[in-house]
């Protein structure tokens, strides 16, 4: 028998939105029944509540009490739906495996998300595809005349915003080289596994599967970027967002040491460009100023300051300094090298 709607998880998102994307593909692959809502809070769904900080996707969970509440953030809300259904976890048991999982998931959703805002608002081609394609994910039915106003003011929008993010003339070649380094990282971990931990996907998996529907397929410049140096990487994504059919394992898992070495370059390439920009930010928000200027990778980085991205560093200072003693240790051993080391104290 079908299920009765209200048991279905509702989430509203927008096919532009890496995070509705990241979490679209963890609710078919975990198997949790849903119910997307494509829209934005720009229009609200009647009888459905509005969350604190309005952001793609909403998840809306029904309490036992019949009452509705509105979740964003998709890293505890995925955490969430570990507790509440079982089964296929995107989160790995081992401690060492987990917190990797946790640093690069973090990665993907903070740093990666600057690349793809870069190349959707930075270069014309790029401004030009994405605007009416904003329109239309949401106003599908709007005349072309109109819907084409909407994109130009939403590209202008966005387009000056792109400094809020870090994206600007000094920075683009920064954001421009450590996508590319990255594609050619993930290339390598794909064909010796197939995901990011080992032969089944775990969260950090899906968070970059989310930043790449974007970059790897929306935006013109990224896209062609992205296909012409891995094929592999541009068709892992068509698998990614349906992987309900996979039987995962135990042993799927990449075992502690294992992933230590395999893991290495992608933990250096995190801890070349966004450790320093975690550090940096952090520092900044510490003594009330509202921009920063650092170095990343050799070159001048300048940007806002972010307090949510200094909650993040604080996250996974926390992590780790509540983790055994062993645990710790093997860490250190794995991030030695890399430029993280400065997470484990
Ligand atoms: N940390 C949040 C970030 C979500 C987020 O930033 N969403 C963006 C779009 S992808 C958003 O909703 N921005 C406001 C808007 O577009 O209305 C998460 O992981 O879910």
């Amino acid at each position: 028998m079908a299920r009765p709607e209200e048991d279905r998880l509702r989430l509203m998102g927008a096919p532009g939105s890496p995070y509705t994307r990241k979490m679209l593909a963890l609710l078919r692959y975990r198997r949790i029944p849903y119910a997307m809502l494509w829209g934005g809070h720009q229009n609200p769904i009647e009888g459905l509540p509005s969350p604190k900080v309005k952001l793609l996707p909403t998840f809306y969970f029904t309490g036992a009490d019949g009452t509705i509440e509105a979740a964003v953030d998709s890293t505890p809300i995925t955490r969430r739906l570990e507790t509440e259904y079982e089964g296929r976890s995107v989160l790995p048991s081992d401690p060492v495996l987990a917190y990797l999982n946790e640093l690069i998931e973090d990665y993907a959703d903070e740093w990666l998300t600057k690349a793809m805002f870069h190349y959707r608002w930075y270069f014309e081609a790029d401004r030009d595809n994405a605007g009416p394609l904003l329109v239309y994910w949401s106003l599908p039915t709007l005349a072309g005349p109109d819907a084409q106003r909407m994109a130009d003011m939403f590209s202008k929008r966005q387009t000056e915003r792109l400094y809020v993010v870090g994206s600007n003339d000094v920075t683009a070649s920064t954001i421009e080289e450590s996508y590319l380094r990255f594609i050619d990282i993930l290339d390598a971990l794909l064909q010796y596994a197939g995901y990011v931990l080992g032969a089944r996907p775990s969260s950090a998996d899906f968070a970059i599967y989310g930043q790449l529907t974007q970059l790897a397929i929306v935006e013109p410049t990224s896209a062609a970027l992205t296909r012409a140096r891995s094929a592999r990487v541009r068709a892992w994504l068509d698998r990614m967002e349906d992987l309900s059919g996979l039987e995962p394992s135990d042993a799927d898992w990449f075992m502690p040491d294992q992933a230590g070495k395999v893991l290495k370059p992608l933990l250096a390439e995190i801890g070349r460009v966004y450790l320093p920009f975690l550090k940096a930010n952090a520092e900044a928000l510490a003594a009330g100023k509202p921009d920063f200027e650092t170095e990343i990778d050799g070159q001048a980085w300048q940007q806002p300051t972010f307090p949510y991205q200094a909650k993040c560093l604080q996250s996974l200072l926390q992590t780790a300094k509540a983790l055994p003693v062993d645990v710790r240790d093997a860490l250190n051993k794995h991030l030695s090298g890399t430029g993280c080391e400065a997470l484990i104290q």
